[in-house]
């Protein structure tokens, strides 16, 4: 089955989404996820300008073979533009290879594991009160897992506090916008909302938080052990984790969880992590890690060290990648949790699938390929627009990070 041609499509309803589709000789065709938060034109152009040429005419089966190509042929390797272009075109071929081959790709995958997947979704308010009333809300929709974020005293804004309850979309503005951070307001009033939550609904369902990349490793190990007696299912992105060794020294401090990973593209970013069993749960996904032919190598390594899946699933990954994660995490024997920030009803239309939500887990359908398409006349309808996301500075004005 040859590839006969390719195309980017950008659209924007409530916010950007990059697809590419792959059409083959034989009349089926593919889509895969190409969205970079606030570099989506980039990867845009590393797909048309640079990849596209380079698939015509390829066998469309030779999955491997093409990941192979476009990785050690790039010369300059990694990084989340590149990868993230690999990874749609990876997510493309594999659910045409599964409409050829009749069958849902969690089949091709190896089969279910499961009947359904465990999700984890977003409660957060600007305080203690409104953000254990969300949880509480979550529980209500039947969610077994709720991340809880609230705001810090005497900051005017913080990561995960959303304007909207349901959905959280950061990339809020035509030019980066300006946060302001405090790591010790932030430290001292994290553990007085997790024991807000445990003292409300005590502990039979998963608590995680999202950290989002702004403690040093000692800071995060003091705030590990904080939260310890609230048994978290996980504290997210302690750290940035560029230092991989860093970690060691929050293992040293505390024995709650550890997940990190959904701004990494390589299985380098993590091999050490992984190796060391410095994390537990690994959070790169397929649309930024380099496909689903990349996850599978991460996914494997992770098994060795007892670390689990737990994949990123924003708003600003489209359902392409969530389609796809959840056929993944359908098959994956070492599942954690996939995370299910939900999209809004018009990115749904322009994006039909056939995953469902019940009582807290996610169920896919058995569609042949990953049950995601597209509508591309409701796409066009949707002019990109330039969206970043916000930057964040301590008090003195220090470059931080968001
Ligand atoms: C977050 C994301 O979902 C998460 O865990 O870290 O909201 C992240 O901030 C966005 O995907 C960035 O675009
Ligand atoms: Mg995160």
């Amino acid at each position: 089955m040859k590839i006969i041609d390719a195309k980017v499509i950008v659209t924007c309803p409530g916010r950007n989404f990059v697809t590419i589709k792959i059409m083959t000789d034989e009349g089926l065709y593919g889509i895969g996820d190409a969205t970079l938060n606030g570099r989506e034109l980039a990867v845009a152009s590393y797909l048309t300008d640079h990849l596209i040429p380079c698939l015509i005419g390829r066998d469309a089966g030779q999955i491997e073979d093409i990941w192979q190509f476009f990785y050690r042929g790039a010369y300059w390797r990694r990084g989340p533009v590149g990868m993230t272009a690999i990874a749609a075109i990876d997510m493309a071929l594999w659910d045409i290879k599964a409409k050829a081959a009749n069958m849902p790709l969690y089949q091709l995958l190896g089969g279910r594991s499961r009947t359904g997947v465990m999700v984890y979704g977003h409660a957060n308010g600007t305080g203690i009160e409104e953000t254990v009333a969300e949880v509480g809300r979550y529980i209500d929709m039947g969610y077994k897992a709720i991340r809880a974020q609230c705001g810090v005293p005497g900051l005017p804004s913080t990561y995960g506090v959303s304007k909207d309850r349901m959905f959280y979309e950061p990339a809020d503005n035509d030019l980066p916008s300006e946060n302001m951070w405090d790591t010790a307001a932030y430290m001292a009033h994290v553990p007085k909302l997790f024991e807000e939550l445990r003292d409300t609904y005590g502990y039979s369902h998963h608590l995680l938080h999202d950290v989002h990349h702004r403690l040093t490793p000692i800071e995060a190990g003091r705030l590990g052990k904080d939260l310890e007696p609230f048994r978290l299912f996980w504290l997210e992105d302690a750290v940035t984790a560029e230092l991989q060794e860093g970690f060691r020294l929050i293992r040293q401090h505390t024995t709650t969880p550890l997940a990190v990973g959904e701004v990494f593209s390589s299985i380098h970013d993590c091999h050490q992590l992984i190796s060391e069993q410095l994390i537990d749960y690994i959070r790169t996904t397929i649309v930024h890690g380099g496909g689903i032919t990349s996850l599978r190598r991460i996914a494997h390594l992770a098994e060795l060290y007892h670390v689990k899946t737990g994949f990123h699933g924003a708003t600003d990954l489209s359902p392409i990648t969530m389609g796809a994660a959840l056929h993944f995490d359908t098959w994956v024997p070492n599942f954690g949790i996939q995370e299910y920030m939900r999209h809004t009803p018009e990115t749904d239309e322009v994006f039909p699938h056939d995953y469902e939500f019940r009582d807290g887990y996610l169920y896919v359908g058995d569609t042949p390929g990953h049950g995601v398409d597209i509508n591309e006349e409701l796409a066009a309808k949707y002019e990109y627009k330039r969206a970043y996301l916000p930057v964040n500075r301590l008090r003195d004005g220090t470059m931080f990070n968001w």
